[in-house]
């Protein structure tokens, strides 16, 4: 990267979560040439204790003002280029909660050669400091965000450098052909003659590995941002029912009486790994209750929101024409489970019949809210509607950003199959080629501007 190292400031921020009356302690990361002149100033350490890198002291924060001492602390320093940014660092370790760490962090801020960090940077500077890759500074905001343990691994696959390396060595295979494209462009008649079918074939090797790429990173991020699964269906069918089963516990009010959910409710429940909000919602029927109306507006709207809908019916009523008619709103490109809840009951002390024939339509799901009978089914059928039941052997999963980016290179090459295939000279197969690889470089940081990195770590959030 050609940029301007920033080095000539220090960057101060509390980088632990802050909350009152929570955490044993609270870290306050100072980075940059004044890091550790500043911390000196402000910390009295008892004894003898050398500020040498990579060591602990002890001691007190001293309000220089007041001569109060503030907090109880322990210095680390680490000098650069052997810490997270690659600059001077020293983290001061106080106590946790609210205001002893904020009190901390003011008294190093008052220094005029610490201003504080904004989002990101300590992350940006480790990259600039070429400590990180980019894809790695990344997956540290998604292991903190992780909501699983899947997504928590693919996180640490990224920081191992996975997608650094992927994306590199598909970069490289590119950029082979480029040159040799380009050196028949210039000196076609000194070299051996190129085989334009043998170029094709890579860069069609290269598009296929980065549509396989894409595809799992729309289900990897069903680990990160989690599925919106609406449970939709006539009044009184057990939509609620089947929330509080899933759930564990009594989320939501059930009754006997046909309308008694009336608002969505949400509730996040991890299935396989997988983050799942369900929401519940109100049975969709005509109505001249006002307020039962409204639930009902809430209840389309969710099943237009929806990664996924559940249409929920009753087995001992059948698969009536309202259903039918529920089911006919559900978007064509919004996936539906259809199911048949409280298998349990019994009429005339036999079972129901779940023959299609009797019932009016086939379900998906054979279920009882009430003993929990088909719960494994369903949650095998949900998981495998939203392709989330192969994310067990993900091992890389591209965040949006790299997402989008991988799209933009796949269709370049898109192009260049299409110059390929059509015979055209040299120089026309290297346009789209030369764009892929430089949309390639962005994802490594290999192609990057000052103006995107920014963009990129204004995302991060404070203390990163
Ligand atoms: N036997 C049996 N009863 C069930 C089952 N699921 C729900 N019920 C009963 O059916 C009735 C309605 O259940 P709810 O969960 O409130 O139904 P809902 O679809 O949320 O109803 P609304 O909120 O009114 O739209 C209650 O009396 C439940 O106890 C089931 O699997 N088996
Ligand atoms: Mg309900």
């Amino acid at each position: 990267m050609n940029m301007a190292l920033p080095t000539e400031e220090t960057i101060a921020a509390v980088a632990t979560a802050v909350a009152a009356g929570q955490g044993g302690i609270a870290v306050i990361r100072i980075s940059g040439p004044a890091a550790i002149s500043v911390s000196k100033s402000i910390v009295s350490v008892p004894g003898e204790q050398p500020w040498e890198s990579h060591t602990v002291l002890y001691g007190y924060v001293l309000d220089s003002q007041s001569n109060r001492q503030i907090d109880e602390v322990l210095v680390l320093i680490m000098n650069g280029p052997r810490s997270f940014t690659g600059e001077d660092v020293v983290e001061i370790h106080c106590h946790g909660g609210l205001i002893a760490v904020q009190q901390v962090l003011e008294i190093v801020l008052r220094s005029p050669k610490v201003r504080r960090a904004l989002p990101g940077e300590f992350s940006q500077r480790a990259v600039l400091n070429g400590r990180l890759e980019l894809t790695q500074a990344e997956a540290i905001t998604d292991l903190i965000g992780a909501r699983s343990h899947k997504a928590a691994q693919l996180a640490i696959n990224g920081l191992g450098g996975a997608i650094q390396h992927r994306i590199t060595t598909l970069r490289e295979i590119l950029l082979d052909q480029l040159s040799e494209l380009e050196a028949r462009v210039d000196f076609e008649d000194e070299l051996p003659p190129l085989d334009g079918g043998k170029v094709l074939e890579e860069l069609v090797k290269v598009q296929t590995d980065l549509k396989e790429l894409i595809n799992d990173a729309k289900r990897g991020s069903f680990l990160h941002q989690g599925l919106q699964v609406a449970l939709i269906g006539c009044p009184n069918v057990g939509k609620s029912s089947v929330l509080n089963q899933l759930s564990r516990y009594e989320r939501a009010i059930v009754s006997n009486l046909p309308g008694t959910t009336r608002d969505l409710l949400e509730n996040e429940i991890i299935l396989k790994g997988v983050p799942i909000k369900l929401i519940d919602t109100a049975g969709i029927r005509t109505t001249n209750d006002e307020i039962e109306k409204l639930g009902i507006q809430r209840s389309q709207e969710a099943l237009l929101k929806a990664d996924i809908v559940l249409i929920i019916f009753d087995l001992s009523v059948g698969w009536t024409q309202y259903d039918q008619r529920l089911l006919n709103q559900i978007p064509k490109d919004i996936p539906r489970l259809i199911v048949g809840n409280k298998s349990d009951i019994q009429i005339d002390s036999k079972s129901i019949h779940i023959d299609s024939k009797t019932l009016g339509i086939t379900p998906e799901v054979i279920f009882s809210a009430l003993t929990g009978s088909g719960e494994e089914t369903l949650i095998d059928s949900l998981l495998k509607l939203c392709g989330a039941a192969e994310l067990q052997s993900l091992e890389i999963a591209l965040n949006d950003r790299q997402r989008d980016l991988a799209s933009l290179a796949a269709e370049a090459l898109e192009r260049t199959k299409e110059v390929a295939q059509q015979e055209l000279p040299w120089d026309f197969w290297t346009i789209d080629l030369r764009e892929a690889i430089q949309i390639l470089g962005e994802i490594t940081g290999t192609e990057l501007t000052e103006a995107l990195l920014n963009r990129i770590f204004s995302r991060f959030c404070i203390g990163k």
